[in-house]
């Protein structure tokens, strides 16, 4: 080991200040507590303290800061949804996360691609139609193109799919980005922790006390914590928190699988997305292709990879792009992904007092990060719902008032 290294790491004096602090314990009170250390309860924290005043938070998480499906995803950033709400939100989420890099003086390698989604039918041209009317009526930049236009911006794309499904079409949505997941995640940690907030990994939520309708507390496996306000932004294991609640959602949970392949040369600039073919890929600044594929067709609480799913993936891969054929593949992973009926999210208020979700993400949480981050910030301050999310409230089910949103989804479930 070179010694200058060896140096840094015998010194108590580190050159470079950690990117946040430690707690070695748990305070008997704070003002919030978050239960995630993923981007979305690290945003809330963030938000909480720079746009509120509450720096009192503790943000606790079983495992590691961005350990969840924050670091278990293809990290795509888009708005080209198709109800009204989900564009809005999408929206406001692709804006802030254009400045992100800014804000939060972390270089979260945000990279705008162009994002298609290619129809193979006349059916799936028709749902792009409709979004991109959405779309602009909203002012978001998206529009239907021809298979000439495809060819123009993405020439090595097989339009054939080798005969079986010809593109007959696509959704083209010009501000599609990629951003660096785990930077997002250590970004938001790090200014959190500069405005007070904890942040304290290894510490699992083992119940809720409740009194009389009201939250008063967190038991922990590092001791209880008092507390009037928490929010649950835990994905995959909302079901585990809400039962500590003694709160029902329909949310079911399945697994997600992704992979990437060993880097390449430049070649793949926009992200390409065909949900016939169940199939979204996008080459990363080091040159690995990122695909991913539907969500595993079984409810499962599970975070296991399947050799099945790469069989699969690589098949619909190669149709698309053929010259393909001798890529490896390096690495795969899954995430457990929390699924609503109607594919919108679960936000907000819930009838238990000063217990707030974030939940219900199914293939899409990470692109909501900095808008779910101030949205909730604003919620949990204010004890109410704020404007962006109040149509994604816990209550919309027993309402009858669902938001569909399956229509943009990128690859079919
Ligand atoms: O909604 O863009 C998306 C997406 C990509 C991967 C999973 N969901």
């Amino acid at each position: 080991m070179p010694f200058r290294l060896l140096r840094f790491a015998l010194s108590k004096t580190y050159p470079e200040p950690r990117m946040f602090r430690r707690p070695e314990r748990l305070k008997d009170r704070y003002d919030a507590v978050i239960i995630g250390a993923g981007g979305h309860g690290l945003a809330a924290a963030y938000y909480l303290a720079r746009d509120h005043g509450m720096t009192d938070v503790a943000v606790l998480d079983k495992g590691y800061l961005g350990g969840g499906n924050t670091g278990r995803n293809t990290a795509i950033v888009r708005s080209n949804y198709l109800t009204i709400e989900g564009v809005k939100f999408y929206d406001e989420s692709v804006r802030l996360f254009a400045k992100l890099s800014q804000e939060l003086d972390y270089n979260l390698f945000y990279s705008e691609r162009g994002h298609f989604t290619l129809a193979h039918t006349t059916a799936t041209l028709r749902t792009m139609r409709w979004r991109a009317e959405v779309n602009k009526h909203l002012g978001v930049n998206s529009y239907v193109i021809t298979p000439e236009e495809i060819h123009r911006i993405c020439p090595t794309m097989d339009l054939s799919c080798g005969g079986k499904a010809p593109i007959v079409g696509a959704l083209y949505h010009p501000p599609g980005s990629v951003v660096r997941h785990d930077a997002v995640a250590w970004a938001y940690a790090r200014a959190a922790d500069r405005l007070g907030v904890e942040i304290h990994q290894k510490t699992a939520v083992i119940d809720l006390e409740i009194q009389d309708g009201q939250v008063v507390g967190v038991r922990t496996d590092r001791g209880s914590i008092k507390t009037n306000r928490v929010l649950s932004a835990v994905a995959g294991y909302t079901p585990r928190i809400t039962r500590m609640a003694g709160l029902r959602t329909p949310i079911v949970v399945h697994p997600l699988q992704a992979c990437v392949t060993e880097p390449l040369k430049p070649w793949l600039d926009q992200i390409v997305v065909s949900s016939n073919l169940h199939l979204y890929v996008s080459q990363s600044a080091r040159g690995e292709l990122v695909m991913g594929a539907a969500l595993d067709p079984y409810e499962l609480h599970s975070e296991r990879s399947t050799l099945d799913f790469v069989e699969g993936l690589a098949g619909h891969l190669l149709d698309l792009f053929p010259f393909l054929s001798d890529v490896k593949v390096n690495r795969q992973w899954s995430g457990m992904s929390d699924m609503t009926p109607d594919f919108s999210p679960i936000m907000g208020t819930t009838p238990i007092r000063g217990f707030y979700l974030d939940t219900g993400w199914g293939t899409w949480g990470f692109k909501a990060t900095p808008v779910c981050g101030t949205t909730m910030a604003y919620t949990l301050a204010r004890d109410q719902d704020h404007d962006l999310i109040r149509p994604f409230n816990l209550a919309r089910f027993a309402n009858y008032e669902l938001v569909g949103e399956k229509g943009a989804a990128s690859v079919g479930h």
